[in-house]
């Protein structure tokens, strides 16, 4: 049979597209994450939930670590454009200043999905969905909480998450609508530890050189920084839990310990493990479908009823 030229290069055009399927359907996904840094041991459990989740799914993950400045997340995201990854994941260190970045990434037709914390947008279409928990809740778990546990009554001193963050901003207006129902409840102090636990160790020192006896409670809007103001407690000869109550968030595995040890009250739960769920959501997002606006994880609180059965499963 003679083969005409016209179906040899028939042919060659076929082979062509059907190496061109195979190089899509082989392609590795690429990611850049742009992590606000390594502030906390919740950061940490989350920033590792990310990387051995890509590890897992053949993801190529570009991981970019903010160190704390969102100008290093906003050079990130630049980065991740130029480098035509197919999503980007941003862990937004505060709230605002997001949308000149977003937009260059919507330019290039880079889907966007912000986790773990909420952004200030002009435009909602900058970005797929968000991820993450929900700060309102957690403030509001640890009011009712404390309310119960000191019967309405006492004098709070907050240690605040890093100064205009979505958890820092939303934990202390839900905490202080809570509280606001009982007159003699009442925070007396509040400063910024920047979720971290030298912060809260700095900051409980100034409290208690400043309010002496006076501090009935304090509330944490980390375990970091509920962690660091335990030893400046301790070094003042006061009994952490006793003396002075304790109320945190995030229940990371150090935290829940502390409340197994009568040191931390209570802790509510943050959960950080949202790597499998970020990257399922990608894969709809990449496929066109349409995904939940914004998605919370499950949050729970543990104190001295519930901390001691969980302690040896916690993941993080
Ligand atoms: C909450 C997260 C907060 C944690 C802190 O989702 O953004 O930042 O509560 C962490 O421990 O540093």
């Amino acid at each position: 049979m003679k083969i005409t030229s016209a179906f040899k290069s028939a042919l060659l055009i076929l082979m062509a597209g059907a190496a061109v399927v195979v190089s899509a359907a082989d392609k590795k996904l690429k990611i850049g994450f742009a992590q606000t840094g390594a502030e906390s041991a919740w950061r940490t459990a989350n920033s590792e939930s990310m990387k051995s989740e890509a590890a897992s799914r053949g993801i190529d993950l570009k991981f970019s670590d903010g160190q704390g400045k969102q100008e290093n997340q906003i050079r990130a995201i630049r980065s991740f454009v130029t480098q035509h990854v197919d999503a980007i994941v941003l862990a937004p260190l505060v709230e605002t200043g997001w949308d000149p970045v977003l937009r260059e990434a919507k330019r290039a037709g880079i889907p966007v999905i912000i986790t773990d914390r909420s952004i200030q947008t002009s435009d909602e279409s900058l970005y797929a969905c968000f991820i993450g928990s929900d700060f309102i809740s957690e403030g509001r778990m640890a009011a009712d909480w404390l309310a119960a546990k000191v019967s309405g009554k006492g004098r709070i001193v907050e240690l605040q998450g890093t100064p205009g963050s979505a958890p820092a901003n939303d934990r202390r207006k839900a905490f202080g609508e809570a509280i606001a129902k009982y007159p003699d409840l009442k925070i007396i102090d509040s400063q910024s530890g920047d979720f971290r636990r030298t912060g809260g160790k700095e900051v409980m020192e100034a409290f208690i050189k400043k309010h002496g006896k006076n501090i009935d409670i304090l509330y944490a809007h980390n375990d970091d920084m509920a962690l660091g103001a335990v030893q400046a407690i301790e070094e003042a000869g006061l009994k952490p839990g006793k003396d002075i109550i304790i109320v945190s968030i995030d229940a990371v595995r150090e935290g829940v310990q502390a409340v197994v040890d009568g040191k931390i009250n209570c802790t509510v739960e943050c959960n950080p493990l949202f790597g499998p769920k970020v990257y399922d959501t990608i894969t709809r997002v990449l496929a066109g479908e349409k995904v939940e606006r914004k998605s919370f994880n499950k949050d729970e609180l543990f104190d001295s009823t519930n901390a001691a059965a969980v302690i040896a499963s916690r993941k993080y």
